[in-house]
């Protein structure tokens, strides 16, 4: 900080030129030229699921069809769920905001797109030489979804009508420039309101039809937004009363309609392109002339598809998890369906926790959070399910079925181990940002009482060892004792409670407690009889054979999200996890691929990680649920398709694009870890390592050649450097620093809290 000033007032051409410190300049300024991010086409949507185009503020999102005539707009809500604390019920679709442009029919030059850059749709077209254009952002500062409509030259030539469809059996109401619908689900009551400002012409209302249509204007913005009377911290989940909840979304509106369209589209680029920024990709190549569907349908090869993809799951996460302490559900934040697949639930047992696998490293920290206080505000709730169900088994802590709701309803198989995995996400989180209080006072809590579940739960096995009695592994075989998926989450339950102990100074008969267990503590890892980790204890499981292509890769926790399973740890094991991982096969469902190909970065195979890269790039149009491996993929809107449509796949793509790229879950960072030699140059922009380090970095010919790194915290920064590749480290002020070299390849140094230190390699080496 202090160098900073003293660099502002040596003034600003010097500080340039040699270098200056904290974040404003970085010592070597490496810039990843990421073309535009767009995903665009020639036709509007026919369908929902494969070809809509999703938009969303982290809590009301909505899926623009860009229909000539008929413009639907499908919208959702995180919190209007269906179902209550004793019953299931699922993820509803809260509605469709309709424009109907009669005559319309015949029109040229048409183009739909979702630019990433800016978290904008826009729809173009001309009819009769008059060129029309719509623009699409849902804005997370005004809490509305703003649709504007235009003509040039205030030519005022916009006739249409607007509807406002509920999916449910609510009432509807139509004012003059509004239109409101409201009703009540089994526990929440739900409103939405519309507000059309019109420039130019006239809008008249027809009560009857339910209707408002606009004349002859030039512009009209539409806004939407919508809510309900769900509040995750009380007792009962319900906070406002329905008049209290139609005067918050009445002020929302008012307030969002008193902006100016431009007003309100740079709130919104103020608010989403600081995150979205913050990383980059660069391959080397730029914006492709053909539409994304042509590009995933028949130019799957495309570099520019791989860049895309990437970012488009941290478009996603950015518009599916921020604001309230609710986890996007298994579609995000879209769901067309009042009975959706699997109740587009929060699905515990792959696929919450695949959503934010990307959350950390890819610099989007904060859409973390909402699964974090969500975790952390059911797993502690006095007398909450989730306790309830530890305590049916009279024992401490809480647990978990597979399928969980908004209300905290959890039923189908016990889902025990998953109160570890979901722990490794506060720990990650803390990991990532080394951010104490949040340890301390968020995670450290749930931590402790997950131990203790596990402290009542464990008992001694035949090994000698302690085992999770009774156990499955997801989602296939029988029960038993010490199954891998168990074992290896508890042990990185452990793992990381025990350090965070240390680092809070946790009382010392939990610790001295915990330190026993995890000694006695059956890791998991086995190698049974064909070179695989054992999925199952007895060798008699005819399920842990060669050639089961299950879509679950449950014993190999270990290998990726945890942390045991590694060449730099244990040459034999890594050896059977990639054994396991041939066995499984390379096809899959959606987030079945997705996750082999962090698990083939773990494995530092960066061709193999790239060709389940490509696999998770399968072009499928099937949108019927299927558990068949051979239907996993995208669709042309390059939303995941399990099939259906479930965002895991997305999100777990992204994080295994970052894995490929960096590494740093063992204690130091590793740049390039798995390069596929389809990458030869390009550099990015923004990853986040472990130790709270920000790296840009750029490679050629497969190797680093220079790498800037932020310290955020003052960590001591390690780098892997096996063939010495690193030839000096400088810091902000161009002063060479003393590096510490270990045996084992691993390059230290000192760092700043807000400095800079540029890396220098010698890419000969
Ligand atoms: C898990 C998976 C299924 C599906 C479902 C939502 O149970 O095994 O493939 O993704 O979650």
């Amino acid at each position: 900080m202090k160098k900073v000033s003293l660099c502002l007032l040596i003034g600003f051409f010097f500080c340039v030129g040699i270098g200056s410190c904290g974040t404003e300049q970085e010592p070597v300024d490496i810039q990843a030229k990421q073309p535009t991010m767009k995903l665009w086409y020639d036709k509007p949507a026919t369908d929902w699921m494969s070809f809509a185009l999703p938009i969303g503020n982290g809590e009301l999102g909505a899926m623009f069809f860009g229909g000539v005539e008929m413009e639907q707009i499908q919208f959702n809500e995180k919190t209007f769920w269906s179902g209550n604390k004793t019953k299931r019920g699922a993820y509803q679709n809260f509605g469709d905001l309709y424009l109907e442009f009669s005559g319309h029919d015949s029109y040229s030059g048409y183009s739909r797109e979702l630019n990433l850059d800016e978290a904008l749709g826009k729809v173009t077209y001309k009819m009769n030489d008059v060129q029309y254009t719509r623009e699409y952002f849902a804005s997370h500062p005004d809490e509305v979804i703003v649709v504007r409509v235009s003509v040039p030259e205030k030519k005022q030539l916009l006739n249409f009508f607007v509807r406002l469809a509920d999916a449910h059996e609510g009432t509807t109401h139509v004012a003059e420039n509004e239109i409101i619908i409201k009703g009540k689900s089994d526990l929440v009551s739900y409103e939405a309101q519309v507000r059309i400002i019109n420039k130019g012409g006239l809008l008249t209302s027809d009560k009857d039809k339910e209707q408002i249509s606009v004349s002859e204007a030039y512009e009209a913005i539409i806004l939407l937004t919508a809510g309900t009377n769900y509040d995750i911290s009380s007792d009962n989940y319900i906070g406002e009363s329905e008049e209290q909840l139609h005067d918050r979304l009445s002020k929302r509106i008012a307030v969002a309609a008193s902006k100016s369209y431009d007003e309100l589209k740079a709130n919104h680029l103020k608010d989403y392109q600081p995150a979205y920024d913050r990383v980059k990709l660069d391959l080397g190549v730029g914006f492709p002339s053909m539409t994304t569907d042509m590009l995933v349908r028949s130019n799957r090869d495309s570099l520019y598809l791989d860049m895309l993809y990437f970012q488009y799951g941290r478009y996603l996460m950015l518009a599916s998890s921020r604001g309230m302490n609710l986890p996007n559900n298994l579609q995000g934040l879209w769901n067309n369906s009042n009975t959706p697949p699997w109740e587009s639930d929060i699905h515990t047992n792959i696929n919450i926790q695949m959503n934010y696998w990307p959350a950390e490293n890819t610099n989007l920290s904060e859409c973390h959070v909402p699964f974090l206080n969500y975790i952390a505000a059911e797993a502690l709730r006095e007398n909450g399910s989730f306790r309830q169900v530890a305590e049916k088994e009279g024992l401490r802590g809480w647990a978990v079925h597979t399928q969980s709701t908004i209300f905290g309803h959890t039923d189908w198989n016990i889902n025990r181990p998953a109160n570890a995995w979901y722990c490794t996400h506060l720990w990650q989180h803390y990991a990532y940002t080394s951010d104490i209080d949040f340890l301390r006072e968020t995670a450290f809590p749930v931590l402790k009482s997950t131990c203790e579940y596990w402290f009542d739960r464990l008992k001694e096995g035949d090994n000698g060892k302690l085992v999770a009695p009774d156990e499955w592994s997801p989602e296939q075989g029988p029960w038993e004792d010490g199954v891998a998926y168990a074992q290896q989450l508890v042990w990185e339950l452990f793992d990381n409670t025990l350090a965070a102990a240390k680092i809070i100074g946790a009382d010392a008969s939990f610790t001295t407690e915990l330190t026993e267990k995890f000694e006695k503590l059956d890791n998991g890892l086995e190698i049974g009889k064909w070179g695989q980790i054992k999925e199952w204890k007895r060798d008699s499981v005819n399920l842990d054979t060669l050639g089961n292509r299950h879509r679950h890769l449950s014993q190999l926790i270990a290998l990726y999200p945890g942390n045991q399973i590694s060449y730099l740890r244990d040459k034999t094991f890594a050896d059977a996890a990639r054994q396991t991982l041939e066995s499984r096969g390379d096809d899959g469902t959606g987030w079945s691929r997705a996750w082999k190909i962090a698990c083939w970065a773990r494995l530092f195979d960066g061709d193999r990680a790239y060709k389940l890269l490509k696999q998770a790039l399968n072009y499928t149009e099937m949108t019927s649920l299927s558990m068949s491996s051979q239907y996993g993929g995208v669709y042309a809107n390059l939303l995941d398709a399990h099939p259906p449509f479930q965002i895991d796949g997305n999100f777990g793509a992204t994080a295994g694009v970052a894995e490929m790229l960096v590494q740093s879950n063992l204690g130091f960072i590793y740049l390039l870890p798995a390069l596929p030699s389809v990458w030869p140059a390009g550099s990015f922009e923004g990853l986040k390592a472990i130790g709270n380090f920000t790296l840009d970095l750029t490679w050629a010919n497969g190797k680093p050649v220079h790498c800037t790194i932020l310290s955020g915290s003052g960590n001591i920064c390690r780098i892997y450097d096996p063939s010495g590749q690193i030839t000096k480290v400088e810091d902000c002020n161009r002063n060479v620093l003393t590096l510490d070299k270990t045996d084992e390849g691993i390059v230290g140094f000192p760092t700043v809290k807000g400095e800079a230190y540029a890396v220098f390699f010698d890419s000969d080496r």
